[in-house]
């Protein structure tokens, strides 16, 4: 007998608690196939990366040696800082033994790193930025990982994981863990892109948002102007265009994964062009930008290069680097009109 007293708790949202990231993968891939539980599994080790750098990101003021640089400089001939370091193991760590993934290729690793006990059948390519957005770490601000699951073909004998340099279009996943107020991991299985807020009491990750859709204009350009005088005139005219006209309006934390959410749910565009120093731009297109284009074409956005889809770019080497023009269908084509325009006077 139930208590007219007592509240009625809907159904659903007990069913909604349950809704835990690897239980979401297998419903999303309407299998129980061992490929299927394979890819929830991978999701649910990066879960627990992200509960252990959620954990120590949430005391690094008041723990030893955890915030600040290591002295070192990593592949990228970047400072590294200890942050970066610990989240890079972690991944690893949450992988060994897994039977999961064989190979984990990372922004702060020269090589690939092997996990020989999984190859056998581990298929998997894990790829990832451990902590993308790394100078906010040690002010406290937002910061996120960034992660791509690709298949692995052939048996990378001479370890030169060359299969790897292929275009972005070959992942099977892709997402991203923002640690902000909450930690938010947001995904896609390219079935639509869906997030899960990590509840705390739970220590797990519950589905708050299915199916995301980027609105196809929104209000917002992201983008680092101070390196307006290094972009080429196309981007200028662009800037120039939203400063001039009313319903734009900057938002920029210099921390990827919380700028690209922020034009995820809100709409309107990020960009990280190339400058004349550096014509390829800033960002990694394997960790971050084909990740991210994979969850934004998902979400009914876009991302370019330029003129050329993101995600059709093969990278020339595992580090490679993209320009990036992503976000709302409408804004990325009003980026990509000054472009036209520029090239059809020179
Ligand atoms: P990182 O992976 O070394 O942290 O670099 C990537 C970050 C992005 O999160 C962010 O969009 C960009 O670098 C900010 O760069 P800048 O300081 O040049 O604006
Ligand atoms: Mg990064």
């Amino acid at each position: 007998m139930t208590n007219p007293e007592q509240p009625v708790i809907p159904e659903y949202s007990l069913d909604r608690d349950c809704t835990t990231l690897s239980r979401h993968a297998l419903q999303q891939l309407h299998s129980f196939s061992a490929e299927a539980q394979d890819l929830s599994a991978i999701l649910n080790r990066i879960a627990l990366a992200a509960k252990l750098i959620a954990r120590r990101l949430s005391r690094a003021g008041l723990m030893a040696g955890t915030l600040g640089f290591t002295g070192e400089m990593n592949v990228q001939g970047e400072n590294v800082k200890k942050m970066d370091v610990y989240a890079n193991d972690v991944f690893i760590s949450v992988f060994k033994q897994s039977g999961l993934v064989c190979r984990l290729a990372s922004e702060e690793m020269e090589k690939p790193f092997y996990i020989p006990e999984n190859c056998p059948i581990g298929r998997y390519t894990l790829l990832y930025d451990p902590i993308d957005g790394s100078s906010n770490v040690d002010i406290n601000l937002n910061v996120g990982s960034i992660f791509s699951i690709r298949q692995q073909e052939g048996n990378d004998l001479d370890g030169e994981a060359k299969d790897l340099l292929q275009n972005g279009r070959k992942q099977i996943a892709a997402g991203y863990v923002l640690y902000g107020p909450s930690t938010e991991l947001v995904y896609s299985l390219g079935k639509g892109v869906h997030s899960f807020i990590l509840d705390p009491s739970l220590g797990e990750f519950i589905l708050s948002q299915e199916n995301i859709r980027i609105p196809e204009h929104g209000p917002i350009y992201s983008t680092n102007e101070g390196n307006f005088w290094q972009w080429d005139e196309a981007l200028r005219d662009f800037t120039r265009y939203v400063h001039r006209h009313e319903g734009y309006t900057s938002r920029y934390s210099g921390a990827l994964v919380g700028d690209i959410h922020r034009i995820l749910m809100q709409g309107g565009v990020f960009l990280y062009p190339g400058t004349m120093k550096k014509p390829e731009g800033k960002l990694r297109l394997l960790y971050e930008t084909a990740p991210l284009a994979f969850l934004m074409e998902q979400a009914g956005g876009c991302a370019t290069i330029g003129k050329k889809d993101l995600l059709d770019v093969v990278p020339d080497k595992l580090h490679a680097r993209t320009p990036l023009i992503i976000g709302s269908k409408e804004d990325v084509r009003l980026v990509q009109s000054f472009i036209e325009k520029r090239e059809s006077t020179n």
